[in-house]
């Protein structure tokens, strides 16, 4: 490799980084009102805790119209709880949640997805507040960051009193960690809000890894066709 075309791809990976690193974002909803991303988007969900007195399965549902289709589950407890009530039902990683604890849910662009909380004969309930037909659109999920985990922990055997400022986790998602956490309606309609918490990260596409094999292709056929043309003069 000459120095030149050294230079030159030097350059264009710079270039490239550059490019990934200030690629503007792309518009997506993230929260109460619903999950929509413009471009295919993974995002990496890890299981934190519950305080739910059912045996839940959290899972990720496409919305068409009025129909709500189960894509896959992303978490399912054991058992209702690690040790009964103890600890407000408090269920664990490696005890009611069973394996890795994370995975990774590829969103595809355009698609409107909602997670759902399933808690047997207690029903299911949405992330999107208006799916709750049965209780007349109620939120049953908060999204936020790591300001959200505090007061949900300030206030863990009562009613969670701001959850209505915790609707959106657009903010959050593309620069660290969404704590999305559901209220399950049990236990008298408590509206705890700590019934069954994850985090939510987006995972970077490989977009500069791309950018650079396609600028260094460029490169070699820029190069072979100047090598023609000179053939030819
Ligand atoms: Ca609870
Ligand atoms: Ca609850």
């Amino acid at each position: 490799m000459n120095n030149k075309l050294l230079s030159a791809l030097t350059a264009t990976a710079a270039a490239t980084a550059l490019l990934g690193a200030t690629a503007p974002a792309h518009a997506f909803s993230f929260g109460t009102s619903g999950i929509k991303f413009q471009e295919d988007t993974s995002v990496n969900f890890k299981f934190k805790e519950s305080h739910g007195g059912f045996t839940s399965s959290l899972g990720i549902y496409t919305v068409n119209d009025s129909t709500i289709a189960k894509v896959t589950s992303l978490f399912s407890e054991t058992k209702s709880s690690d040790n009964g009530d103890s600890n407000e039902w408090k269920g664990s990683l490696g005890d009611t949640v069973l394996g890795s604890g994370s995975v990774v849910f590829k969103f595809l662009a355009n698609q409107v997805y909602t997670l759902g909380l399933a808690s047997g004969d207690n029903g299911t309930v949405y992330s999107t507040s208006t799916l709750n037909t049965n209780s007349n659109g109620s939120q049953q999920a908060v999204f936020g960051g790591s300001n959200l985990w505090n007061a949900l922990n300030q206030e863990m055997t009562s009613t969670f009193q701001a959850a209505g400022q915790f609707t959106d986790g657009t903010g959050s998602l593309s620069n660290g960690s969404t704590l999305i956490s559901f209220d399950d309606r049990g236990n008298g309609l408590d509206a705890d809000f700590q019934d069954f918490t994850v985090s939510a990260e987006a995972v970077p596409e490989p977009i500069t890894m791309t950018g650079l094999a396609i600028g260094f292709g460029g490169l070699i056929a820029a190069r072979r066709r100047r090598r023609a043309n000179k053939t030819v003069s």
